[in-house]
């Protein structure tokens, strides 16, 4: 029983420890092993056509070789300043002008990109470049030397992925600027996805389970055309018509550190709540319609950005025929054994 004498002592106590980097457990229990997730996330969404104007200001404030990534960053509200759209993850706009050039350097840190406007960019990753096409998933794995281009005649966005707030908290960030802002090509584009992306190997390949896939790019034409495809069976009452995007030599996910599913809802569909351990982050590709995050309403259109907070229940509608892109860190959860998810049946 605590009466005003043991606060006064608990309290005369807890300030003679505090000169000795110590602090009592049982004041903050509760918060370190909570009965559930209570994430300190806000769920938010970003409309393209609110932020697209902003992201081409940038573009005449300061040249992509300036800044070396021209990117808007996407801050989760209630963490700004930390650079994360969720604990693990960051995510931003990244705007190149004709003729611009992002130049080649690598880092620890995995990326993603997922292109949203314009046409005529490329990304360059180890030596190969790919030709960046609305909807297009390219990867920049961990340490693989990258740089970004535009050939064409307009300003080409796309969505960044970065598992950024993840390097950071384990202190493991390393990264070196290349010798040249833009690599040499020592294979022609397509070679990777001929080699490693058509259900084939080279027949002397081996790969390790935690390896990153040698695939970079996994164009959408293939994504819609697999949506489209299993569209045509039965629908998942919770996610619609969903798949996750696999490095196709172990049937893990591209990279270890972010997992990137694709999903069809079809126009008028509503999905069963549903909710799961990994905050993440979606964009609205084809179509649009809302998302209730834990009783919070919010009506998305095309390449709108939004963020669902862990354990948050989803229900997702669908206005017209939609495909959702999104990523988060559950392979990294299932790897360590703490991913759960919850499907409720109403
Ligand atoms: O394209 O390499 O949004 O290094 C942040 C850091 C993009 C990139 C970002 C990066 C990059």
């Amino acid at each position: 029983m605590s009466n005003a004498r043991d606060d006064g002592a608990r309290q005369d106590f807890y300030q003679r420890i505090d000169r000795h980097y110590m602090t009592p457990l049982w004041e903050v229990l509760g918060a370190l092993v909570p009965r559930q997730p209570a994430s300190p996330l806000q769920a938010a969404l970003w409309r393209y056509a609110d932020v697209r104007p902003h992201v081409m200001e940038a573009g005449r404030l300061i040249t992509a070789a300036e800044a070396e990534r021209r990117v808007l960053i996407m801050e989760n509200p209630a963490l700004r300043g930390n650079s994360s759209i969720t604990q693990s993850l960051y995510a931003g706009l990244q705007l190149i002008m004709p003729g611009e050039v992002a130049p080649a350097h690598r880092h620890t840190q995995s990326a993603l990109r997922l292109v949203l406007d314009g046409e005529g960019a490329y990304t360059a990753v180890d030596g190969e470049r790919t030709t960046m096409r609305r909807g297009d998933f390219i990867i920049t794995p961990a340490w693989t030397w990258h740089d970004h281009g535009n050939l064409g005649d307009e300003p080409v966005v796309w969505l960044d992925g970065l598992d950024i707030p993840t390097v950071r908290f384990f202190d493991a960030g390393f990264a070196e600027h290349g010798a040249q802002a833009t690599q040499e090509a020592s294979r022609p584009e397509g070679d990777a996805l001929a080699r490693y992306g058509n259900n084939m190997l080279p027949v002397d390949f081996a790969q390790t389970a935690a390896q990153p896939t040698k695939v970079f790019v996994y164009p959408f034409a293939k994504t819609r055309e697999s949506l489209l495809g299993i569209a045509r069976g039965a629908i998942d009452a919770h996610l619609g018509h969903k798949l996750r995007y696999v490095n196709p030599a172990t049937g893990a996910s591209p990279m270890p550190t972010m997992g990137a599913f694709a999903q069809l809802l079809p126009a008028g569909f509503e999905t069963l709540p549903y909710r799961c351990t990994d905050g993440t982050v979606y964009v609205c590709l084809e179509g649009g319609g809302g998302a209730d995050i834990g009783g919070e309403r919010f009506d998305f259109a095309l390449n709108d950005v939004f963020v669902v907070p862990s354990w948050q229940p989803l229900r997702l509608r669908a206005d017209a025929d939609t495909i959702l892109f999104s990523f988060s860190d559950r392979p990294i959860q299932q790897a360590l054994g703490l991913w759960r998810e919850e499907k409720a049946q109403h």
